[in-house]
């Protein structure tokens, strides 16, 4: 492909070879016969599994969950190790996808898009990669992903650091050798969390700078047992079933029984039981832990009790219980010896809370005690500009030269968490607005793609030039996703990405979708079938 040249067109672009970019592009050119162009950033397939590479980067959903379900051959054969898929599991996983389905003729890697722009007259969107190529299509769709727009604290001396430092979303591929450094860790989320065992077991020391104190439930990882994995392959079915059915796209419904419903030793068994069994589900042993404060706060006890239990020195485990907001309100981290990390002689913690970063020196970190902590590396586990960050950094021009920027200047404004007023044919796969982050996101991916492709299929086989939502019903969507998450405890994390607290001068809009994904799909399919309700088709 030549750095610069004619525009080279094609009826559908779709930026980013994640999950969500990988099955658009089978579902546009396989069954709909259209001529696409996939862009994508990096030099391989892969998306968030591409880049995040940090240590101990792994999956939170069950692998036989965090996959494909719209192709039964593609489930049977492909075969997981853990209960957890690693991230070098799931990357090989998406390359096989995209080459089991020839996907790879049709994507452009690195072809970072810079600029997206809607041609009304032509109804075409023109758009150009960093290398200066350009491409014309009459659908754009965006695959970005909801967490790749790595957040790097503006801390005042970076740049005068002598040591190396690194954002875990853009983790180098050659790996990072802690052998004998002392590295310190900014940010105890779910990849901190992560990482912090593993980078601990050959770094010479360890500092933990926490913020926030964090839940997080074991994830008990271990390998996959024959008799699971011929279960899960024989019970494809089912477990498609489940995933449509429960709130969060997971292969288990949540228990219909109230916290507050049963005695506290029951309540208490109920707890151990889960959180010997590991993972998300812990969040699922009540109906209620995200909507009543009082069950909550029992859950919260609990995994308070057991950072007690499991950390040794009593000031430091403190300082990891010393949380400030209600349980899952947060996205909860699951771990592999995460607070056991803290017993060990090479690991310390900072409390961001008592002594706040003053500034990174040549030598380490500097808090306001006036301590200086020595460094040889830091990484920053700070997660990232969350849903809106990753389509805000693209340059997206609508109608009438109406930037993204400009449209959402007070936060993120959607249809379904798919389109936006005033750019026609733009596609949002996992926008802010839908439940994406909120679920296990393959089943959220596989649910947007589908209605996309169902979408542009009605639109040629009617003649429609092109389709964008009604500013009313825009609005209207809003102002309901802003109901579901203020019907749950989740705004009370005032400090979570999902509300954008994390970046400084963010609008603090809730992004996502809190009704759940079951709910969220039969709006989406009842929209269709009221012939694209509240779109403007012309
Ligand atoms: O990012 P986060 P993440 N000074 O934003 C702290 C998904 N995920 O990469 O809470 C000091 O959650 C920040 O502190 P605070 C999952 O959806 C999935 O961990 O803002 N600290 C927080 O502790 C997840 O939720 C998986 O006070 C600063 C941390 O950095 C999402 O990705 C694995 C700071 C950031 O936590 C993001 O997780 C990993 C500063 N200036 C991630 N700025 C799997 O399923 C930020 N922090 C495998």
């Amino acid at each position: 492909m030549p750095a610069t040249g004619p525009e080279t067109h094609v009826d559908a672009i779709v930026i980013g070879a994640g999950f969500a970019g990988l099955y658009q592009l089978l579902c546009l050119r396989d069954r709909l016969g259209l001529s696409v162009q996939v862009l994508e950033a990096g030099d391989g397939v892969g998306g968030t599994w591409y880049w995040n590479r940090y240590p101990g980067a792994r999956c939170d959903s069950e692998s036989h969950s965090y996959a494909f379900y719209f192709d039964e051959a593609l489930l049977q054969d492909w075969n997981w190790s853990e209960r957890y898929p690693g991230q070098a599991e799931i990357l090989r996983y998406l390359n096989h996808v995209a080459d089991r389905f020839d996907l790879r003729r049709n994507i452009r890697l690195n072809a970072r898009v810079m600029a997206a722009e809607y041609d009304e007259a032509a109804n075409l969107w023109h758009v150009r990669t960093e290398d200066g190529a350009r491409y014309g299509a009459t659908y754009l769709i965006t695959a970005v992903g909801c967490l790749s727009a790595a957040n790097i604290p503006q801390i005042p001396g970076l740049s005068d650091f002598a040591g190396q430092w690194y954002h875990t979303g853009l983790w180098p591929h050659e790996g990072v050798d802690f052998t004998g450094k002392r590295v310190g860790m900014v940010g105890t989320g779910s990849t901190g969390i992560q990482a912090a065992p593993v980078i601990a077991q050959t770094a010479e020391h360890l500092t933990v700078f926490q913020r926030t104190a964090n839940y997080s439930i074991p994830a008990r990882n271990a390998p996959l047992t024959e008799d699971f994995k011929r279960w899960a392959k024989s019970h494809t079915a089912e477990i498609r079933g489940l995933m449509h059915a429960s709130t969060n796209g997971h292969p288990f419904l949540m228990e219909d029984r109230s916290a507050l419903d049963v005695s506290d030793a029951e309540r208490e068994k109920i707890y151990e039981d889960a959180w010997a069994y590991g993972g998300l589900r812990f969040r699922a042993a009540f109906r209620d832990l995200l909507t009543s404060k009082a069950s909550n706060d029992t859950a919260a006890a609990f995994l308070r009790a057991q950072i007690r239990k499991v950390v040794k020195d009593p000031r430091t485990a403190a300082i990891l219980a010393n949380i400030d907001h209600p349980f899952a309100t947060k996205r909860p981290p699951i771990d592999s010896d995460y607070f056991e990390t803290f017993n060990r002689d090479n690991v310390s913690l900072v409390d961001l809370r008592a002594t706040p970063i003053e500034r990174i020196t040549p030598a380490g970190i500097l808090t306001a005690d006036g301590t200086e902590h020595p460094l040889d590396i830091i990484v920053f586990a700070t997660g990232f500009d969350a849903m809106t960050g990753p389509l805000l950094r693209i340059g997206i021009t609508g109608r009438d030269g109406l930037s993204l920027q400009e449209a959402w200047r007070e936060g993120p404004k959607t249809y379904l968490g798919l389109q936006m007023a005033g750019f026609p044919n733009l596609f949002t796969i996992t926008g802010p607005g839908s439940p994406s982050v909120l679920t296990n996101m393959p089943v959220c991916i596989e649910q947007h793609v589908e209605w996309i492709t169902a979408c542009i299929a009605h639109l040629r086989a009617q003649g429609v030039a092109r389709i964008e939502p009604d500013p009313v019903a825009v609005d209207r969507w809003v102002a309901h996703v802003n109901d579901a998450a203020n019907a749950t405890l989740l705004p009370q994390a005032g400090h979570s990405w999902y509300l954008g607290a994390n970046v400084p001068g963010k609008p603090r809009v809730f992004m996502p979708y809190a009704g759940g994904m079951a709910r969220y799909r039969a709006i989406c399919a009842d929209v269709a079938a009221r012939g694209y309700d509240g779109f403007v088709l012309d």
